[in-house]
């Protein structure tokens, strides 16, 4: 284990207007919310063992377009010490709770999302379509691990799209692409281009924000880390759909709809 990196201990206040764009937009870009040594720090304990977290080894080629979008590694917590005190840090889990503007939040899940030299577009989507939450106050944080240029597929937001809630029953893939689409267009949500990210930079969306990423045109790999937050005190929500059973009985485990959403995988950060 390496030693502790001391400012994932300190919580900056975020400005009032990062909180007010965030609440109106459904996202916001906080330039520096972590320093580019802490996150440089963090990332080979990433690599190594997101490479021991795929599940996926087949070639580009032969995946789908939600397959081709990423490689998908999840809980790399609960597999390395180090991205545990990262993942858990004081620093970015405040940072969730002013923006929900709630006393803490719990942990839903980390991901790493690389998106591989030549990756494709990540179609249009909801992340909530897939949890089983009884709340709204849901957040990601989506923080590069190396600088990200358009070129490698940031993220764009389609800003507003958070206040009507669940938008259909669409999970990634071609078809939300093409229906969300056409539902942005329709609504007049303005779209956030792509920008390029530096080391340390990051930005924050709600579940129900719509949003979608360019192709990976670059010889270079995308290498994105997640984490996903709610509000403490959500409880289980429905599970109607196979989704929603499958993220249950992952990162919830032993919760019943109704019940606190607060398992042993849901500590209670902030
Ligand atoms: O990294 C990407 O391409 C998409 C990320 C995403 O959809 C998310 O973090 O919710």
């Amino acid at each position: 284990m390496g030693s502790p990196i001391p400012e994932l201990n300190e919580s900056p206040l975020l400005s009032e207007e990062a909180v007010t764009a965030y609440r109106e937009n459904g996202h916001v870009r906080i330039p520096g919310l972590a320093s580019a040594e802490s996150i440089e720090r963090i990332r080979p304990a990433v690599v190594e063992t997101g490479a021991r977290a795929r599940f996926d080894h087949r070639p580009l080629e032969e995946r789908d377009t939600y397959g081709q979008a990423f490689l998908q590694m999840m809980n790399l917590w609960t597999l390395n010490e180090d991205i545990q005190g990262f993942v858990h840090a004081h620093r970015f889990a405040r940072a969730a709770a002013q923006l929900l503007g709630v006393e803490a939040v719990r942990l839903y899940h980390d991901q790493a999302l690389f998106k591989e030299p030549g990756g494709g577009l990540t179609p249009w989507h909801q992340d909530q379509f897939y949890w089983p939450l009884e709340t709204s106050q849901t957040i990601t944080l989506w923080l590069p691990l190396v600088p990200v240029e358009i070129e490698m597929g940031p993220m764009s937001f389609a800003s507003g799209s958070q206040k009507p809630g669940p938008l259909g029953d669409f999970a990634i893939g071609d078809v939300s692409e093409a229906a969300f689409q056409d539902r942005v267009q329709r609504e007049g949500w303005p779209i956030t281009p792509p920008d390029g990210l530096a080391v340390g930079d990051a930005s924050f969306h709600s579940g129900w924000t719509l949003h979608r990423a360019g192709p990976n045109h670059t010889e270079r790999m995308r290498e994105a880390f997640t984490i996903i937050y709610y509000a403490d005190g959500a409880t289980v929500g429905a599970l109607d759909h196979p989704a929603r059973r499958f993220d249950r009985d992952l990162w919830l485990a032993g919760c019943e709809p109704g019940q606190p959403a607060a398992g042993p995988l849901n500590p209670r950060l902030g």
